[in-house]
Protein backbone atom coordinates (compact mmCIF):
# COMPACT_ATOMS: atom_id res chain seq x y z
CA UNK A 1 0.00 0.00 0.00
CA UNK A 2 0.96 3.63 -0.73
CA UNK A 3 -0.79 6.58 0.28
CA UNK A 4 -1.00 8.75 -2.62
CA UNK A 5 0.69 12.67 -2.99
CA UNK A 6 -2.75 14.09 -3.77
CA UNK A 7 -4.27 12.36 -0.14
CA UNK A 8 -1.47 14.08 1.85
CA UNK A 9 -1.98 17.07 0.05
CA UNK A 10 -5.71 17.26 0.74
CA UNK A 11 -4.62 16.25 4.36
CA UNK A 12 -2.52 19.71 4.55
CA UNK A 13 -4.82 21.85 2.75
CA UNK A 14 -7.51 21.02 5.66
CA UNK A 15 -4.81 21.94 8.04
CA UNK A 16 -3.42 25.18 6.87
CA UNK A 17 -5.05 27.80 8.22
CA UNK A 18 -4.88 26.47 11.86
CA UNK A 19 -1.01 25.46 11.13
CA UNK A 20 -0.09 28.62 10.19
CA UNK A 21 -1.69 30.31 13.17
CA UNK A 22 0.53 28.25 15.08
CA UNK A 23 3.28 28.84 13.42
CA UNK A 24 3.25 32.01 13.30
CA UNK A 25 3.20 31.89 17.58
CA UNK A 26 5.97 29.89 17.71
CA UNK A 27 7.99 32.64 14.99
CA UNK A 28 7.68 35.14 17.63
CA UNK A 29 9.93 32.97 20.25
CA UNK A 30 12.62 32.85 18.31
CA UNK A 31 14.49 33.84 15.08
CA UNK A 32 16.27 30.51 14.73
CA UNK A 33 13.22 28.92 13.27
CA UNK A 34 14.64 28.81 9.04
CA UNK A 35 17.62 27.36 10.66
CA UNK A 36 15.98 25.09 13.11
CA UNK A 37 13.55 23.63 10.36
CA UNK A 38 16.40 22.95 7.62
CA UNK A 39 17.81 21.11 10.15
CA UNK A 40 14.43 19.05 10.87
CA UNK A 41 13.89 18.23 7.05
CA UNK A 42 17.29 16.93 7.01
CA UNK A 43 17.16 14.62 10.41
CA UNK A 44 16.09 10.90 10.01
CA UNK A 45 15.41 8.13 12.20
CA UNK A 46 16.23 4.53 11.17
CA UNK A 47 13.36 1.93 11.53
CA UNK A 48 13.96 -1.75 12.79
CA UNK A 49 12.35 -4.24 10.77
CA UNK A 50 11.25 -5.97 14.22
CA UNK A 51 9.63 -3.02 15.47
CA UNK A 52 6.98 -3.23 12.82
CA UNK A 53 4.91 -6.55 14.44
CA UNK A 54 4.13 -6.75 17.69
CA UNK A 55 6.72 -7.35 20.07
CA UNK A 56 5.00 -9.15 23.06
CA UNK A 57 6.68 -9.98 26.41
CA UNK A 58 8.35 -13.26 28.17
CA UNK A 59 4.57 -14.36 29.19
CA UNK A 60 3.34 -13.51 26.07
CA UNK A 61 2.01 -12.01 22.85
CA UNK A 62 -1.16 -10.90 21.62
CA UNK A 63 -0.51 -10.79 17.76
CA UNK A 64 -1.87 -7.90 15.78
CA UNK A 65 -3.43 -7.71 12.31
CA UNK A 66 -2.06 -6.64 8.72
CA UNK A 67 1.52 -7.18 10.25
CA UNK A 68 4.52 -7.63 7.19
CA UNK A 69 5.05 -11.29 6.29
CA UNK A 70 7.95 -10.77 4.79
CA UNK A 71 10.95 -8.12 3.89
CA UNK A 72 9.10 -6.67 1.25
CA UNK A 73 6.18 -5.61 3.40
CA UNK A 74 8.62 -4.33 6.09
CA UNK A 75 10.11 -2.16 3.37
CA UNK A 76 6.43 -0.96 2.08
CA UNK A 77 5.50 -0.54 6.08
CA UNK A 78 8.35 2.25 6.60
CA UNK A 79 7.82 3.99 3.39
CA UNK A 80 4.37 4.45 4.68
CA UNK A 81 6.05 6.09 7.57
CA UNK A 82 8.44 7.87 5.67
CA UNK A 83 5.38 8.92 2.76
CA UNK A 84 3.84 10.55 6.17
CA UNK A 85 6.63 12.28 8.23
CA UNK A 86 9.41 12.42 6.04
CA UNK A 87 11.62 11.45 8.55
CA UNK A 88 11.67 7.55 8.62
CA UNK A 89 13.95 7.37 5.36
CA UNK A 90 16.02 4.15 6.20
CA UNK A 91 15.65 0.79 7.59
CA UNK A 92 17.40 -1.65 10.17
CA UNK A 93 17.42 -5.02 8.73
CA UNK A 94 17.94 -7.91 11.63
CA UNK A 95 20.33 -11.35 10.34
CA UNK A 96 18.90 -14.26 9.97
CA UNK A 97 15.13 -12.49 10.27
CA UNK A 98 15.52 -10.90 6.77
CA UNK A 99 18.04 -12.36 5.12
CA UNK A 100 17.22 -11.19 1.22
CA UNK A 101 16.23 -13.63 -1.69
CA UNK A 102 17.29 -10.97 -4.32
CA UNK A 103 19.12 -8.00 -3.44
CA UNK A 104 18.85 -6.00 -6.66
CA UNK A 105 15.24 -6.14 -6.33
CA UNK A 106 15.31 -5.46 -2.40
CA UNK A 107 17.50 -2.29 -2.58
CA UNK A 108 15.29 -1.14 -5.72
CA UNK A 109 12.13 -1.61 -3.38
CA UNK A 110 13.68 0.46 -0.83
CA UNK A 111 14.56 3.00 -3.59
CA UNK A 112 11.22 3.36 -4.70
CA UNK A 113 10.46 4.55 -1.24
CA UNK A 114 13.35 6.86 -1.01
CA UNK A 115 14.41 4.40 2.06
CA UNK A 116 18.24 3.28 2.71
CA UNK A 117 19.37 0.69 4.78
CA UNK A 118 21.12 1.22 8.16
CA UNK A 119 22.90 -0.54 10.44
CA UNK A 120 22.84 -4.66 9.87
CA UNK A 121 22.13 -6.56 13.51
CA UNK A 122 23.92 -9.95 14.07
CA UNK A 123 21.84 -12.46 16.52
CA UNK A 124 23.66 -14.33 18.69
CA UNK A 125 21.22 -14.44 21.11
CA UNK A 126 19.30 -17.34 20.25
CA UNK A 127 20.36 -20.58 18.34
CA UNK A 128 18.44 -20.67 14.56
CA UNK A 129 17.24 -24.30 12.97
CA UNK A 130 20.06 -26.30 12.00
CA UNK A 131 22.56 -24.51 13.64
CA UNK A 132 25.11 -27.40 14.74
CA UNK A 133 26.24 -25.61 18.00
CA UNK A 134 24.53 -23.67 20.87
CA UNK A 135 24.55 -20.23 22.37
CA UNK A 136 23.46 -21.00 25.70
CA UNK A 137 26.53 -20.03 27.55
CA UNK A 138 27.29 -17.41 25.23
CA UNK A 139 28.71 -16.45 21.53
CA UNK A 140 32.00 -14.73 21.46
CA UNK A 141 32.97 -14.91 25.08
CA UNK A 142 32.25 -18.65 24.99
CA UNK A 143 34.75 -21.05 26.64
CA UNK A 144 34.65 -23.16 23.74
CA UNK A 145 36.52 -22.08 20.52
CA UNK A 146 34.43 -23.56 18.32
CA UNK A 147 31.24 -21.71 19.48
CA UNK A 148 33.05 -18.23 19.53
CA UNK A 149 34.09 -19.23 15.66
CA UNK A 150 30.56 -19.72 14.49
CA UNK A 151 29.66 -16.53 16.13
CA UNK A 152 32.09 -15.18 13.72
CA UNK A 153 31.29 -16.17 10.68
CA UNK A 154 27.75 -15.65 11.66
CA UNK A 155 28.55 -11.67 12.05
CA UNK A 156 31.05 -11.77 8.92
CA UNK A 157 27.71 -13.30 6.89
CA UNK A 158 25.72 -10.45 8.27
CA UNK A 159 28.83 -7.94 7.14
CA UNK A 160 28.11 -9.61 3.29
CA UNK A 161 24.17 -9.18 3.45
CA UNK A 162 24.57 -5.51 4.87
CA UNK A 163 27.29 -5.09 1.71
CA UNK A 164 25.05 -6.13 -0.65
CA UNK A 165 22.20 -4.01 0.38
CA UNK A 166 24.28 -0.77 0.87
CA UNK A 167 24.54 -0.53 4.67
CA UNK A 168 27.88 1.01 6.20
CA UNK A 169 27.62 -0.35 10.08
CA UNK A 170 27.19 -3.71 11.96
CA UNK A 171 25.37 -3.70 15.23
CA UNK A 172 26.72 -6.15 17.77
CA UNK A 173 24.85 -6.68 20.70
CA UNK A 174 25.55 -9.76 22.85
CA UNK A 175 23.06 -11.70 25.13
CA UNK A 176 26.83 -12.92 26.55
CA UNK A 177 26.91 -13.28 30.18
CA UNK A 178 26.73 -15.02 33.39
CA UNK A 179 24.00 -15.31 35.84
CA UNK A 180 25.17 -16.68 38.71
CA UNK A 181 28.78 -16.04 40.66
CA UNK A 182 31.03 -17.96 39.52
CA UNK A 183 29.66 -19.20 36.19
CA UNK A 184 32.41 -16.80 34.53
CA UNK A 185 35.85 -15.67 34.66
CA UNK A 186 35.32 -12.24 33.79
CA UNK A 187 38.87 -11.65 32.40
CA UNK A 188 38.36 -14.78 30.21
CA UNK A 189 35.21 -13.87 29.33
CA UNK A 190 36.37 -10.02 28.04
CA UNK A 191 39.37 -11.36 26.28
CA UNK A 192 37.69 -14.16 24.56
CA UNK A 193 35.14 -11.52 23.19
CA UNK A 194 37.69 -9.37 22.28
CA UNK A 195 39.69 -11.54 20.61
CA UNK A 196 36.41 -12.99 18.43
CA UNK A 197 35.49 -9.09 17.82
CA UNK A 198 38.51 -8.13 16.18
CA UNK A 199 38.31 -10.87 13.83
CA UNK A 200 34.54 -9.71 12.96
CA UNK A 201 36.76 -5.92 12.82
CA UNK A 202 39.47 -6.97 10.23
CA UNK A 203 36.21 -8.34 7.64
CA UNK A 204 34.80 -4.74 7.74
CA UNK A 205 34.74 -3.16 4.12
CA UNK A 206 36.84 0.33 5.12
CA UNK A 207 34.06 2.63 5.32
CA UNK A 208 32.32 0.68 7.66
CA UNK A 209 31.44 1.33 11.64
CA UNK A 210 31.12 -1.14 14.13
CA UNK A 211 28.74 -0.17 16.60
CA UNK A 212 29.32 -2.26 20.14
CA UNK A 213 25.93 -1.96 22.10
CA UNK A 214 25.79 -2.78 25.59
CA UNK A 215 22.91 -3.67 28.08
CA UNK A 216 23.16 -3.62 31.86
CA UNK A 217 21.48 -6.10 32.66
CA UNK A 218 18.92 -9.17 30.73
CA UNK A 219 18.79 -12.09 29.53
CA UNK A 220 22.07 -12.18 32.42
CA UNK A 221 21.35 -11.03 35.66
CA UNK A 222 24.85 -11.40 37.42
CA UNK A 223 26.91 -9.91 34.68
CA UNK A 224 26.69 -8.94 31.43
CA UNK A 225 30.13 -9.19 28.88
CA UNK A 226 29.39 -5.49 27.38
CA UNK A 227 27.46 -4.42 30.58
CA UNK A 228 27.90 -0.53 30.24
CA UNK A 229 29.76 2.19 28.66
CA UNK A 230 33.39 1.60 29.74
CA UNK A 231 32.96 -1.91 29.13
CA UNK A 232 31.44 -1.01 25.29
CA UNK A 233 34.27 2.32 25.35
CA UNK A 234 37.17 -0.55 26.73
CA UNK A 235 36.00 -2.96 23.79
CA UNK A 236 35.83 -0.42 20.95
CA UNK A 237 39.36 1.31 21.87
CA UNK A 238 40.80 -1.45 21.80
CA UNK A 239 39.47 -2.21 18.23
CA UNK A 240 40.80 0.45 16.30
CA UNK A 241 38.58 4.15 14.40
CA UNK A 242 36.01 2.06 12.95
CA UNK A 243 34.41 0.79 16.25
CA UNK A 244 32.01 2.89 18.48
CA UNK A 245 29.66 2.73 21.43
CA UNK A 246 26.23 2.08 20.90
CA UNK A 247 23.94 3.75 23.26
CA UNK A 248 20.11 2.22 23.51
CA UNK A 249 18.58 4.03 26.18
CA UNK A 250 17.14 1.00 27.93
CA UNK A 251 20.17 -0.59 28.60
CA UNK A 252 21.46 1.51 31.56
CA UNK A 253 20.85 0.85 35.26
CA UNK A 254 17.62 2.93 36.84
CA UNK A 255 18.05 6.72 36.86
CA UNK A 256 22.16 6.36 35.02
CA UNK A 257 22.58 10.19 33.96
CA UNK A 258 22.57 8.95 30.45
CA UNK A 259 23.01 12.57 28.57
CA UNK A 260 26.61 12.64 30.73
CA UNK A 261 27.44 8.94 29.20
CA UNK A 262 26.62 10.58 25.66
CA UNK A 263 28.67 13.79 26.21
CA UNK A 264 31.67 11.98 27.11
CA UNK A 265 31.57 9.45 24.23
CA UNK A 266 30.96 12.47 21.98
CA UNK A 267 34.18 14.17 23.51
CA UNK A 268 36.24 11.01 23.07
CA UNK A 269 34.95 10.62 19.39
CA UNK A 270 33.34 7.03 20.39
CA UNK A 271 29.56 7.40 19.97
CA UNK A 272 27.96 5.42 17.41
CA UNK A 273 24.52 6.73 17.96
CA UNK A 274 21.13 5.79 19.37
CA UNK A 275 18.97 3.34 19.99
CA UNK A 276 15.94 5.45 21.42
CA UNK A 277 13.19 4.12 23.22
CA UNK A 278 11.92 5.18 26.96
CA UNK A 279 11.22 3.21 29.99
CA UNK A 280 10.54 3.55 33.41
CA UNK A 281 11.86 0.67 34.86
CA UNK A 282 14.15 -1.51 33.06
CA UNK A 283 14.39 -2.30 29.05
CA UNK A 284 10.95 -1.61 28.93
CA UNK A 285 11.41 -0.96 25.02
CA UNK A 286 8.11 1.89 25.60
CA UNK A 287 7.14 4.66 22.70
CA UNK A 288 10.01 6.97 22.88
CA UNK A 289 9.07 10.25 24.96
CA UNK A 290 6.10 8.59 26.46
CA UNK A 291 7.74 8.29 30.04
CA UNK A 292 9.99 11.07 30.85
CA UNK A 293 10.66 13.55 27.41
CA UNK A 294 12.93 16.24 29.59
CA UNK A 295 15.28 13.31 29.57
CA UNK A 296 15.24 12.70 25.87
CA UNK A 297 15.33 16.87 25.27
CA UNK A 298 18.73 16.83 27.66
CA UNK A 299 20.02 13.95 25.88
CA UNK A 300 19.27 15.92 22.62
CA UNK A 301 20.89 18.96 24.50
CA UNK A 302 24.10 16.72 24.96
CA UNK A 303 23.80 15.76 21.33
CA UNK A 304 23.83 19.24 19.64
CA UNK A 305 26.10 20.48 22.09
CA UNK A 306 28.58 17.91 21.58
CA UNK A 307 28.67 17.46 17.88
CA UNK A 308 28.73 20.97 17.35
CA UNK A 309 31.73 20.96 19.24
CA UNK A 310 33.12 18.69 17.26
CA UNK A 311 31.71 20.28 13.88
CA UNK A 312 30.10 17.10 12.72
CA UNK A 313 26.76 16.68 10.67
CA UNK A 314 23.63 16.13 12.86
CA UNK A 315 21.74 14.39 10.38
CA UNK A 316 24.52 12.03 8.96
CA UNK A 317 27.62 11.58 11.67
CA UNK A 318 25.68 9.67 14.18
CA UNK A 319 23.12 6.37 13.46
CA UNK A 320 19.94 7.50 14.59
CA UNK A 321 17.40 4.44 15.37
CA UNK A 322 14.46 3.29 17.08
CA UNK A 323 14.70 -0.23 19.15
CA UNK A 324 11.29 -0.73 20.38
CA UNK A 325 8.69 -3.12 21.45
CA UNK A 326 5.23 -2.64 20.78
CA UNK A 327 2.43 -4.45 23.11
CA UNK A 328 -0.67 -2.65 23.01
CA UNK A 329 -0.81 -0.05 20.26
CA UNK A 330 -0.32 -0.54 16.50
CA UNK A 331 3.14 -0.82 15.81
CA UNK A 332 3.04 1.85 12.86
CA UNK A 333 1.33 4.43 15.23
CA UNK A 334 3.54 3.91 17.69
CA UNK A 335 6.80 4.92 15.30
CA UNK A 336 4.93 7.36 14.07
CA UNK A 337 4.30 8.65 17.59
CA UNK A 338 8.22 7.68 18.31
CA UNK A 339 10.08 9.59 15.49
CA UNK A 340 7.76 12.71 16.62
CA UNK A 341 9.28 12.32 19.76
CA UNK A 342 12.44 12.46 18.49
CA UNK A 343 12.22 15.41 16.47
CA UNK A 344 10.88 17.69 19.12
CA UNK A 345 13.42 16.61 21.02
CA UNK A 346 15.88 17.15 18.58
CA UNK A 347 13.61 21.23 17.76
CA UNK A 348 14.02 21.91 21.87
CA UNK A 349 17.54 21.19 22.07
CA UNK A 350 18.43 23.65 18.66
CA UNK A 351 16.34 26.08 20.53
CA UNK A 352 18.72 25.95 23.22
CA UNK A 353 20.65 29.78 23.77
CA UNK A 354 23.85 27.94 23.53
CA UNK A 355 26.04 31.35 24.61
CA UNK A 356 23.49 32.45 27.18
CA UNK A 357 24.40 28.85 28.92
CA UNK A 358 27.79 28.77 28.47
CA UNK A 359 27.72 32.72 30.39
CA UNK A 360 25.51 31.27 33.09
CA UNK A 361 28.15 28.09 33.64
CA UNK A 362 31.11 30.88 33.71
CA UNK A 363 29.29 32.78 35.91
CA UNK A 364 27.92 29.84 38.37
CA UNK A 365 24.03 30.99 37.73
CA UNK A 366 22.78 27.88 38.45
CA UNK A 367 19.75 29.54 38.15
CA UNK A 368 19.40 30.85 34.84
CA UNK A 369 21.18 27.58 33.18
CA UNK A 370 18.16 25.80 34.68
CA UNK A 371 15.67 29.03 32.79
CA UNK A 372 17.50 28.54 29.67
CA UNK A 373 17.41 24.94 29.46
CA UNK A 374 13.64 25.15 30.46
CA UNK A 375 12.55 27.96 28.41
CA UNK A 376 13.11 25.55 25.27
CA UNK A 377 11.80 22.72 26.54
CA UNK A 378 8.75 24.10 27.06
CA UNK A 379 8.55 25.90 23.96
CA UNK A 380 5.77 24.62 22.09
CA UNK A 381 8.18 23.36 19.04
CA UNK A 382 5.22 21.45 17.24
CA UNK A 383 4.64 23.29 14.94
CA UNK A 384 8.40 24.15 13.85
CA UNK A 385 8.00 19.87 13.37
CA UNK A 386 4.92 19.77 11.22
CA UNK A 387 6.38 22.88 9.05
CA UNK A 388 9.60 20.58 8.12
CA UNK A 389 6.95 17.86 6.66
CA UNK A 390 4.62 20.14 5.47
CA UNK A 391 7.58 21.35 3.07
CA UNK A 392 8.84 17.56 2.31
CA UNK A 393 5.66 17.26 1.35
CA UNK A 394 4.38 14.69 4.13
CA UNK A 395 1.96 15.08 6.41
CA UNK A 396 1.25 18.17 8.78
CA UNK A 397 -0.35 15.49 11.35
CA UNK A 398 1.20 12.28 10.22
CA UNK A 399 -0.98 9.74 12.62
CA UNK A 400 -4.19 12.05 12.13
CA UNK A 401 -3.86 10.95 8.37
CA UNK A 402 -2.79 6.88 9.17
CA UNK A 403 -6.40 6.96 10.77
CA UNK A 404 -8.44 8.95 8.61
CA UNK A 405 -6.86 6.89 5.47
CA UNK A 406 -7.65 3.66 7.18
CA UNK A 407 -4.30 2.59 6.56
CA UNK A 408 -4.09 -0.45 9.24
CA UNK A 409 -8.04 -1.71 7.63
CA UNK A 410 -6.06 -1.53 4.36
CA UNK A 411 -3.17 -3.33 5.36
CA UNK A 412 -5.13 -6.19 6.82
CA UNK A 413 -7.59 -6.73 3.78
CA UNK A 414 -4.27 -6.86 2.26
CA UNK A 415 -2.66 -9.31 4.35
CA UNK A 416 -4.76 -11.09 6.85
CA UNK A 417 -5.61 -10.35 10.50
CA UNK A 418 -3.80 -13.13 11.41
CA UNK A 419 -0.25 -12.32 10.42
CA UNK A 420 2.88 -12.35 12.46
CA UNK A 421 6.20 -10.65 11.55
CA UNK A 422 9.31 -12.79 10.51
CA UNK A 423 11.64 -13.07 12.97
CA UNK A 424 8.77 -12.23 16.13
MN1 LIG B 1 19.11 -1.86 21.12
Amino acid sequence: MRIAANHIAQHNESLQAKHQARLHAVLQETDQAEAIIQKLMAFNVAIPSWALGTGGTRFGRFAGAGEPRNLEEKIEDVGLLHALNNSSGSISLHIPWDIPKDYAAIRELAGSFGLSFDAVNSNTFQDQPGQPLSYKFGSLQHVNKAVREQAIAHNIDVIQHGDALGSKALTVWLADGSSFPGQLNFRNAFENTLESLEVIYKALPSDWKMFVEYKAFEPNFYSMTVGDWGQSLLYANKLGPQAYTLVDLGHHLLNANIEQIVSLLLMEGKLAGFHFNDSKYGDDDLTVGSINPYQLFLIFKELVEGMDARGMNHATDLGWMIDASHNLKDPLEDLLQSVEAIMLAYAQALLVDAAALKAAQLNNDVTQAQEILQQAYRTDVRPLVAEARLRAGAALQPLQLYRNAGVRKALVDERGSNTVATGL
